[in-house]
């Protein structure tokens, strides 16, 4: 494993760090908004006083902070291995390139000693989960890795009842910043309720810290709803995610191939709407991060 060192700099300070995934840079955008997305992710996290430790797999290396031109080539790269947590050793001992999921970049993150971390959307139970069992690993990430994940929610392309279940069951705080709903990712409520409400990025550092003191173990999802005016209205994200769900089952999608499928369709049947809204809810989330890593990083 390799820390860029001013991330391994801050750390050692005990300087606010947000970790940053890959996924959303491999899978999740088409090129190039994929490379501002990224870029403007780094860029946000340091305007808020943290460093921005972006996650991935490279030429069989563990980086944790990667480089301008890294970023660069990653994004422009086509075939890159999406990496779950099952998959680190592999890519590491074959010595090939991956774009880490949540799930693989909590455990990542752990193990270089960051604590928070921002991205878009977790992963979850996908609809119909019941029979098929597509279950995300990140949800089995949150239940051991002591990383907590700011994120909008999760996509409607999940079976949201059943995700938040499922990290009931397996013991993760499901927090919601400055609401009671648990957000959907496009728009700002899915109609279930979130454990408890944060009032501001204190109140969450303090969760982080009481966990940490307590030695609860697992991360927590803080969820942070789309700003009211990128949110897309429901029934328009409704038909499309409905579409994109009949596409990957009459093609026969299947395994770690549906969850960036669906995106892929969905950004483009939204004809860019979705992709601007996607952008500008992870760099809300990177906003939020950075503030709470400031807060827990005080004391
Ligand atoms: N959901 C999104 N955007 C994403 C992902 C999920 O709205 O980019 C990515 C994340 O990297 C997440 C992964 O960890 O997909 C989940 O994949 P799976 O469902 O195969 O576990
Ligand atoms: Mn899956």
């Amino acid at each position: 494993m390799q820390v860029a060192p001013e991330v391994l700099e801050a750390l050692e300070k005990r300087l606010p760090v947000v970790a940053l995934e890959s996924t959303i840079i491999s899978h999740g955008f088409p090129y190039p908004a994929n490379l501002e997305c990224a870029l403007t992710a780094e860029r946000v996290a340091r305007e808020e006083g943290a460093v921005p430790a972006t996650i991935a797999i490279v030429g069989g290396v563990v980086r944790v902070g990667l480089s301008r031109s890294d970023i660069e080539r990653l994004a422009a790269a086509k075939d890159v291995a999406k990496a779950s947590t099952r998959d680190i050793g592999t890519l590491v001992a074959l010595g090939r390139t991956g774009a880490t999921t949540v799930a693989a970049t909590m455990a990542i993150a752990r193990r270089a000693g960051i604590r928070i971390f921002a991205t878009g959307g977790i992963g979850g139970v996908h609809r119909g989960g019941q029979s098929t069992m597509d279950v995300s690993a990140d949800l089995e990430e949150l239940a051991r890795t002591r990383v907590a994940v700011v994120c909008a929610g999760a996509k409607s392309v999940l079976d949201i009842g059943r995700t938040l279940e499922y990290l009931e069951t397996r013991g993760v705080p499901v927090l919601g910043y400055q609401t009671d709903d648990f957000p959907a990712f496009y728009t700002r409520t899915s109609g279930f309720p979130v454990d408890a409400r944060l009032q501001d990025p204190g109140e969450a550092a303090r969760v982080l810290r009481v966990r940490d003191e307590l030695d609860m173990p697992g991360g927590e999802v803080i969820a942070n709803p789309i700003a009211p005016h990128d949110e897309i209205p429901p029934a328009e994200v409704e038909a499309a995610v409905e579409a994109a769900l009949r596409d990957a089952d009459r093609q026969r999608i299947s395994g770690k191939a549906v969850t960036p499928f669906l995106l892929a369709r969905i950004h483009e049947m939204s004809g860019g709407r979705s992709e601007q809204a996607n952008k500008a809810l992870v760099y809300s989330n990177v906003r939020l991060a950075a503030r709470i890593a400031h807060a827990y990083q005080m004391r």
